[in-house]
């Protein structure tokens, strides 16, 4: 079927003197808006809302190797999009489908596909193809250098690969979906979707205090000052980390790396989605990483300890280059965490329980809790939209030596500002021992419950194990909540004697 593009829509509208209306899908919206852009000068020019313009980073790759949005296919003279007639009859195929078909390639013949057309030449060199057959490739070490199809061609090659020179330029290849990718790869956070910040922000405030207006309501809060003792504060940077680590390789994806090969990637990644250092089990492969923070006191309480051994993944070392991070998601087993950036800083935005964050589509059955757009696409494609939300999220930056209570429950979306270390942990206290628990015992809970290998026994383990420890614990928390119910439900005074249906006072004379 011929989808118009937004661009054309606007044309034929403005012809009939007409405005266009918000009639476009989120993709084709920043189609448009990147509609005029100048591939030649690496630049954007803004038609109408100079708000509304991106800028590239400065190392910005020319890898895009030309591709341009639909859009600007109606400027061209000859209106030949040079993707379809490279495609022959896999033309009509979505450019996800087509990349989908290349996906089942080996290197090799991905290579001698990409001299069939030019088509083929820009859907063979797309990044995450090389990625991903790298990524399958080398489980146990990437040496990275370049570009994902540098890398993997090296690690056939060997050293002597001096590397490919800079990429063919495709005249006429008009492609949303590809240059929507390049895009996101490539350009800079806008200043307004940084700015915004109305966290609560509180500094050496006591543990009940912190109970009373954050844990217990549930809401978010950034702690200045508390990691003030931390060793880590002075000490972790990437040399001391690495010489530290030395060889040990920490989780990174699919794949383990060592941290010298994983800065190497950090100094160079220019993608949509770079690789993250997300690593559980870094204390006991370097005991001393566990010994250099301490748990801010807020979060002593950490009644999954009572499993031992046997508890879920609980706290993770995060390192990550600038525009890494984390997408929408809510965190496992239904618990709180702490996240304390130690360098750098990490915008974060977040949503409450009840309001699903625009762009995220949770499966009915809520085992599938992340969201399928990168970060990048949000900000470009959803960020707009919260603006006219009457709850707006709640969003700050996190820098160096602050902490956030990320509570239970709460849909969040991550990205590092600058390269970025910091520590993590999930816990459970006696404010979200019950929400845990009965996550844990839902009958879904082989696929919701996770960190662990146990999922489905979990439950009754973890009650077990808190009657044992801290007995009673559980039912007198069961009787305040039935309580605080209750008293939610008594009519207030005001209700109780007026009647609610006429919005007349039920006294009579
Ligand atoms: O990228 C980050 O630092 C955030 C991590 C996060 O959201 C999480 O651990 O749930």
């Amino acid at each position: 079927m011929f989808k118009p593009s937004n661009l054309f829509l606007k044309k034929i509208l403005m012809k009939r003197k007409i405005k266009p209306k918000k009639i476009q899908s989120k993709r084709q919206k920043l189609a448009s808006k990147s509609s005029l852009f100048d591939i030649k000068n690496n630049e954007l020019l803004q038609e109408e809302d100079k708000d509304e313009g991106f800028s590239l980073k400065c190392s910005a790759s020319s890898e895009s190797h030309g591709v341009q949005p639909l859009g600007n296919l109606y400027f061209s003279s000859n209106s030949h999009n040079s993707r379809n007639s490279g495609l022959g009859n896999m033309q009509i195929l979505s450019d996800e489908l087509v990349l989908e078909i290349l996906g089942l390639l080996e290197g090799t013949l991905l290579g001698v596909l990409s001299s069939v057309s030019k088509s083929l030449y820009v859907f063979c060199n797309h990044e995450p193809l090389w990625r991903n057959l790298v990524l399958e490739m080398c489980k146990d070490g990437i040496f990275y250098t370049k570009s994902w199809k540098n890398t993997y061609v090296r690690g056939f090659k060997g050293d002597s690969f001096e590397g490919f020179r800079s990429g063919l330029k495709v005249r006429d290849f008009y492609s949303d979906y590809l240059f929507q990718s390049w895009l996101c790869a490539n350009m800079e956070m806008k200043s307004e979707w940084i700015e915004r910040d109305n966290i609560v922000r509180r500094k050496g405030i006591s543990v009940e205090e912190f109970v009373l207006e954050f844990e217990e309501p549930n809401k978010p809060v950034l702690l200045e000052g508390c990691l003030d003792n931390w060793t880590a504060m002075q000490k972790w940077d990437r040399e001391f980390l690495t010489e530290l680590c030395g060889g040990e390789k920490f989780a990174v994806g699919p794949v383990e790396m060592n941290l010298e090969d994983f800065f190497r990637y950090s100094d160079q990644a220019a993608e949509e989605r770079p690789l993250y250092l997300f690593d559980p089990k870094f204390a006991d492969k370097v005991p001393q990483l566990g010994l250099d923070y301490r748990v801010p006191e807020y979060f002593d309480e950490d009644l999954f300890s009572v499993l031992g051994t046997e508890r879920p993944d609980y706290r993770w070392i995060i390192i990550g280059p600038a525009g890494s991070g984390s997408s929408f998601h809510i965190d496992p087993n239904s618990t709180s965490a702490w996240n304390a950036v130690i360098k750098g800083s990490k915008k974060w935005v977040l949503f409450p329980p009840d309001i699903v964050p625009p762009g995220v589509h949770p499966s009915p059955d809520g085992s599938e809790v992340a969201s399928p757009v990168s970060i990048m696409e949000w900000f470009m494609n959803f960020y707009d939209a919260t603006k006219s939300f009457t709850k707006r999220p709640i969003e700050c930056v996190c820098k160096a030596g602050e902490v956030i209570f990320v509570p239970s429950g709460w849909w969040h979306l991550v990205i590092n500002l600058e390269d970025s270390i910091a520590i993590t942990q999930n816990y459970v206290s006696r404010r979200n021992l019950l929400r845990v628990l009965d996550f844990l015992k839902r009958p879904n809970a082989c696929t919701l419950v996770s960190g662990t290998r146990d999922r489905v026994s979990l439950h009754d383990k973890f009650k077990n194990a808190i009657e044992t420890t801290f007995p009673g614990t559980i039912g007198q928390l069961e009787a305040e909540a039935e309580k605080k119910r209750a008293e939610k439900k008594k009519p207030t005074f005001w209700e109780s004697v007026s009647d609610s249906k006429a919005g007349a006072f039920k006294f009579s004379f």
